[in-house]
């Protein structure tokens, strides 16, 4: 690490730029993950250029708390941000966020659309909020993009009419915007551009352009909205699939011997108005639309990523640019019958993870498992600054170095649950590069840093164990299995922190 750090001191002209690339919602469903119908042929450029991630995880399967997790470099249970209302400086008025740490050490920065999660509109991360309207985090301004999610004129008046109603009952924040959803996909004929996704594009394009010649080094950030509901894109992105091709998970059940609060019951997508009820089943014709929905939503994105790569090659810009690429979260579509996210089972938490370093790394695939907060601390040791002392995260290059060599052992996820009569229950599970463990607790105790299970008071209610090599799908959990009482407690071992 050190000598890296002279050797980009003594040969780069100037800093390292980075570009961060947040697409919400999106999971490891890309062409260059193996997923060969899937229309992703600019994050495969990306990948087959830079370092590709196959078992990269969230901290917290939901928005907003796996993003004040990996903005921050700290656990959902250092933030205590665990729902989409609490603000991270409301716990930690000092903390520090990625694009702040790159202001303070004289990177012009600039963000676009979905970076920390602002459901309440009001919410702001990285805006002061005592009036004095100076930014913690961008010298050069945060463009939101808005929440416009739909571009037919009838889903425009519709969103409007429900907007005003809302408006005139007094609802705000979240359940203004559950209250306001449209239909869950939309197919239209527009440019792309009409979209926010499409036109922050074109203003990070005018940016980097810009920059190219002024030489000071910048950080940009663009989280883009799309894969996340309502699945509204392009027809041209609708056309690349033939829904006849289109099939639904194989497995659509609950793992056997799971508990029941373990699941969730596709709430997200039961707020938009096609969508029946909850406890009704989603129709299979439905569903089948939904996945080809989220697929043209990626190819979408996809498209805009490939106009950010070409500019940065044309300009020059990719000699000294790192760029990281990733989904705040993986998704549920349709697997164990559930949609969206907000479970510790491995659709929810696997994300899509792509470094490119401008010059080393090309081509490299690590498998080990990684966390989400890991980024932070990788982005520093890129440009070879001083790393902050609070970093719960470790910096992937050794792991670039050397795929193979010493890393944790495992990802680590959580979620909270009402359980038993408990609102405070939390289910961790930790990630192995074959096996899930998630141990379901009551009165759960953490000293933000490791695992300190078991703890005072601590009472684990219910456990899983999931074996990806044999049983990729989690039709069971083998907790109980006698077979794999020694799996368990090797598992135990290593979330307790008693063994590598
Ligand atoms: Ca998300």
């Amino acid at each position: 690490m050190i000598a890296w750090f002279f050797f980009i001191g003594s040969t780069a002209k100037e800093q390292m730029n980075i570009l961060f690339i947040s697409v919400d919602d999106l999971k490891p469903k890309l062409n260059v993950y193996g997923h060969d119908f899937i229309h992703s042929p600019h994050m495969d450029r990306l990948a087959n250029t830079g370092i590709l991630f196959t078992h990269a995880y969230c901290q917290q399967a939901i928005c907003a708390p796996s993003r004040a997790s990996f903005l921050t470099g700290l656990r959902p249970d250092s933030t205590r941000v665990y729902d989409l209302n609490t603000d991270v400086r409301e716990n930690l008025p000092d903390v520090v966020t990625i694009p702040q740490y790159f202001k303070e050490r004289g990177y012009a920065t600039r963000g676009w659309g979905k970076l920390q999660h602002y459901p309440g509109r009001g919410r702001e991360l990285d805006l002061r909020t005592d009036g004095s309207n100076e930014s913690y985090a961008w010298t050069e301004g945060w463009n939101k993009g808005g929440l416009k999610d739909y571009a037919n004129e009838d889903n425009i008046l519709y969103t409007e009419m429900r907007d005003r109603w809302a408006e005139e009952t007094g609802l705000t924040g979240l359940e203004r915007y559950l209250f306001t959803r449209g239909p869950s996909v939309e197919i239209s004929d527009v440019a792309d551009t009409v979209y926010a996704d499409g036109h922050m594009t074109m203003e990070l394009i005018t940016a980097l352009k810009e920059k190219s010649s002024s030489g000071e080094p910048f950080f940009y950030a663009i989280g883009y909205i799309r894969p996340h509901l309502p699945f509204s894109a392009p027809r041209k992105y609708w056309d690349l699939y033939d829904r006849n091709e289109i099939a639904l998970p194989g497995f659509r059940e609950m793992p056997e011997g799971a508990p029941n609060f373990a699941f969730q019951d596709s709430w997200e997508l039961r707020n938009y108005p096609d969508i029946p009820p909850r406890g009704e089943p989603i129709p299979e014709e439905k569903q089948l639309e939904l996945l080809h929905g989220y697929y043209a939503s990626v190819s979408f994105v996809d498209a805009q990523i490939g106009r950010i790569l070409d500019v940065l090659d044309e300009t020059g810009l990719s000699e000294n640019t790192a760029i990281v690429l990733f989904g705040d979260h993986g998704y549920h579509l349709g697997d164990h019958g559930m949609w969206c996210k907000h479970t510790n089972f491995e659709q929810a938490n696997h994300s899509a993870l792509i470094f490119r370093h401008p010059q080393r790394f090309s081509g490299t695939v690590v498998s080990r498992p990684v966390e989400l907060l890991d980024m932070f601390p990788t982005l520093v040791d890129f440009t070879g600054m001083d790393m902050p002392e609070m970093m719960q995260g470790k910096s992937f290059v050794p792991l670039m170095e050397n795929p193979e060599g010493e890393w944790k052992p495992f990802a680590l996820s959580q979620y909270p649950r009402y359980i038993h009569g408990d609102p405070n229950g939390m289910g961790y599970s930790i990630r192995t590069e074959r096996y899930r463990y998630t141990e379901w607790v009551v009165n759960a105790e953490w000293d933000g840093t490791n695992y300190s299970h078991p703890a005072p008071g601590n009472e684990i209610v219910a456990t899983e164990l999931y074996d990806y090599k044999l049983d990729y799908e989690e039709t069971r959990n083998f907790a109980d299995d006698p077979d794999y009482a020694d799996v368990v407690e090797k598992m135990q071992r290593l979330m307790y922190g008693k063994a590598p």
